[in-house]
């Protein structure tokens, strides 16, 4: 009863900000990513007659408390739908996602370890099953499960049997770049999901926020199926803005940005006046990822290393689904 899959991070153009049922993690909004290949989780699930609670290794590390806990609980949906309550696992997860990039590793973690745990305890999931189990243990995660560029369709039922990732273009369908700019000292203060909770609570800008996405889907949908980097990027950029601004309207008010994620956006705007279509977008942290064609990489790579503040750039091209090793 042993399984290893691997997973990669994805980063929202268009973002999941909101859930409307907390324990299913059911979005507000449906939302749309793009996996990245540079960055990925690899977990091995073993479950074993001789154990009687899960045993995490993360990173080698056994890892105890709520991290633990998070991994059990979301085993315990496994268990459940698999039939076999009283099945415990040895799990060992490996992340090469740089913690300080920002990025949540939960959505490759949460994808792997899905996939290696429905194989190992013999759950028979096809890929939109998976999304759905995978759901419930991160939101973001169900668009892992896709490379290339996937949309989260965030369903209308109250049993979460229709919010799942669907492929939108795979991943050899167009060549571009997200260079992940990882700031030289990134504190982040609030984690997403409080962020979310407070700003669906409180946020004046909310309702806008979650009327304006349909239109941000369907012409982001028409800018990939036409290779547009223009139509993209202004897309993506915008409706980033746009999720940040609500955290400013919620009360009490909060930002996730520093000086240095403003001097990004600037600097990224600042070449676009000279031509070079590049993009930014931020997730609920103070980091910036850029998207740009693989032709501009030299300027846009030296012009994001010169930035006061910035520790490294790491660039990645989209990345596969999930797979099996
Ligand atoms: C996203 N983020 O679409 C958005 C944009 C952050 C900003 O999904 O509570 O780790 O596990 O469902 O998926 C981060 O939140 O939250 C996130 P949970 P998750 O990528």
């Amino acid at each position: 009863m042993k399984a290893a899959a691997k997973a990669h991070t994805n980063i929202a153009l268009i973002k999941y900000w909101g859930k409307r049922d907390e324990p299913l993690i059911l979005p507000m909004n449906s939302s749309l990513s793009l996996t990245l290949d540079g960055f990925y989780t690899a977990t091995s699930v073993d479950f074993r007659n001789d154990l009687s609670t899960d045993h995490f290794y993360l990173n080698e590390q056994f890892v105890t408390g709520a991290e633990k806990n998070r991994v059990t609980a979301f085993l315990d949906r496994i268990r459940a739908a698999a039939g076999k309550p009283d099945a415990f696992a040895e799990i060992h997860s490996t992340n090469h996602v740089p913690t300080a990039a920002g990025f949540a590793s939960s959505a490759s973690g949460f994808a792997a370890l899905a996939a290696a745990a429905a194989k190992a305890i013999g759950l028979s999931a096809d890929e939109q099953q998976l999304s759905i189990l995978t759901r419930q243990g991160s939101g973001s995660a169900c668009r892992s499960v896709y490379g290339g560029f996937v949309e989260w369709e965030k369903g209308t039922l109250s049993d979460g049997s229709d919010s799942y990732a669907v492929p939108v273009a795979s991943a050899n369908y167009w060549d571009i770049r997200v260079a992940a700019v990882i700031l030289s000292s990134a504190e982040k203060k609030i984690l997403s999901r409080e962020g979310m909770r407070r700003t669906v609570d409180t946020s004046a800008y909310y309702p806008a926020w979650v009327d304006s996405i349909p239109n941000d889907l369907a012409a982001i949908k028409e800018g990939i199926a036409a290779k547009d980097i223009e139509k993209v990027g202004e897309i993506a950029e915008a409706n980033c803005l746009r999720m940040h601004a609500t955290t400013l309207a919620a009360n009490p008010p909060f930002s996730y940005w520093q000086s240095t994620t403003v001097s990004i956006m600037q600097t990224v705007q600042d070449l676009r006046a000279t031509g070079v279509p590049a993009f930014f977008t931020i997730d609920a942290g103070p980091n910036v990822k850029v998207l740009y064609t693989p032709e501009h990489e030299e300027k846009v790579r030296n012009m994001l290393q010169n930035i006061t503040g910035v520790h490294d750039v790491k660039v990645s091209k989209p990345g596969e689904g999930v797979s099996y090793i």
